[in-house]
């Protein structure tokens, strides 16, 4: 049986959304949440759009951007290249149909629903803002660390900025009508209930709390300029600035307002720091990203020997502007300052050049070190956990010159 036609057990239940949807969807003809699953087929995984080998780098349901892709692009990561990070598939959402409920003990009423087209008539909103998986860099806790953690071996290539457009979360949860009891937001996306270790953790959902619901989260419909594409969320996703990728619910279909604290799998098991010297059900939910930096290079790269290379690159942080970034190619005995440019967003990331040139032929190994506003510095080893969250640690990227 298809897992999308099973209600989630946390489902508001079809009496309340039927009523606050105005009952007029098929139930019988489509899915319960009026999806259309994509066949994972021959081992692709569900994602709509096309993923060259030379962009993308695939594994499992997820699509892992090159960065040399991002060579020669301006500050924006083109819809084309911006990374897939799906639990599932990518489900394909009618959105002249389908409606945002709001809806828990947190509202002064019943559930309110918006139709896109609601959205679309709120006062708009745009961020600029990167979104990064709390797993990006997992792959270096054991290739640099000798560190064993499972997950998706994610080199640097799961983060993409774009300059997001829609309505703030918080103008919405003013006209559901949310009262000062209201202590936790629960989104929920549309994409199928995800299975893991054959235990059904139900729809993709976690906890927000609504103070940041309230600060700076957007409800988001356009991404650089044109509709959300289906694999980023269309028609409507949650972009939550500065926070790891898990937070902005793509397909957001509902949000659970409650009176009470929430929890789900996100947040209890997920998306939490375990291991020694944590304590026994882990640290708390992660939020914030740490300080990150990529070179715009191919793994390893490959570069002529004897002469001068423009090395390209990007560093962001999730808590403010990167301020400096630095390069060695002596494995961090000396540092040299690259020279930052143009735009620069709060929740974005900054470009910069480092003009290099190979000390000998050979293997060398270059470091690109960044430090944001608040003083935070990537370190030389990111901190151990079993499931290889927040790999913050200077990458070592391998050059092979010749
Ligand atoms: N509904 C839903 N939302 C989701 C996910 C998902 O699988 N389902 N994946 C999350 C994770 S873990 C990340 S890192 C980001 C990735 O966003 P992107 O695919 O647009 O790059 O979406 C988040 N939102
Ligand atoms: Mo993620």
């Amino acid at each position: 049986m298809n897992p999308l036609f099973t209600p989630a057990k946390d489902d508001p239940g079809p009496g309340r959304t039927a009523a606050a949807e105005g009952g007029t969807r098929p139930r019988v003809t489509t899915t319960t949440d009026g999806t259309t699953p994509l066949p994972v087929a021959g081992g692709r995984p569900g994602i709509r759009k096309s993923l060259p080998p030379g962009t993308f780098a695939v594994h499992g349901t997820n699509a892992e951007t090159r960065w040399e892709a991002l060579r020669g692009e301006d500050y924006l990561t083109p819809e084309h290249l911006f990374f897939v990070r799906n639990h599932t598939t990518t489900p394909l959402i009618d959105a002249a149909t389908r409606r945002l409920t709001l809806w828990g003990t947190g509202l002064r009423a019943g559930p309110v629903a918006f139709t896109y087209r609601d959205l679309l008539e709120m006062p708009a909103e745009t961020a600029t803002a990167f979104i990064e998986c709390a797993g990006n860099g997992r792959r270096f806790y054991g290739e640099q660390q000798n560190q064993k953690v499972s997950g998706t071996r994610w080199r640097l290539g799961a983060v993409g900025v774009a300059c997001w457009r829609g309505v703030r979360l918080a103008a919405l949860l003013e006209r559901a009508g949310m009262t000062a009891a209201a202590v936790a937001l629960m989104p929920r996306g549309l994409d199928a209930e995800y299975v893991e270790g054959g235990e059904n953790l139900g729809r993709v959902r976690r906890p927000l709390p609504v103070a940041k619901a309230l600060d700076d989260v957007l409800v988001a419909y356009e991404m650089n300029g044109r509709p959300l594409p289906p694999d980023h969320g269309h028609p409507a996703r949650l972009v939550v600035p500065g926070w790891v990728g898990v937070a902005s619910i793509k397909w957001l279909g509902d949000i659970e307002v409650s009176a009470e604290p929430l929890e789900s799998p996100w947040s209890t098991r997920l998306y939490r720091m375990h291991g020694p010297g944590l304590p026994p059900g882990g640290g708390p939910p992660l939020t914030r990203i740490g300080v990150k930096s990529a070179f715009e290079l191919t793994w390893p790269a490959r570069l002529e020997a004897g002469r001068e290379h423009l090395l390209h690159g990007r560093s962001w942080s999730g808590n403010g502007q990167v301020v400096r970034v630095d390069v060695s190619d002596d494995e961090g005995v000396s540092w040299r300052p690259a020279r930052l440019h143009g735009e620069r967003h709060p929740s974005g990331w900054v470009r910069w050049t480092f003009a290099w040139t190979p000390p000998s032929a050979g293997n060398h190994r270059l470091l690109a070190r960044a430090a944001d506003e608040t003083g935070a510095v990537q370190p030389v080893r990111a901190a151990y956990n079993a499931l290889g969250y927040g790999f913050d640690a200077v990458a070592r990227h391998p050059v092979v010159v010749a």
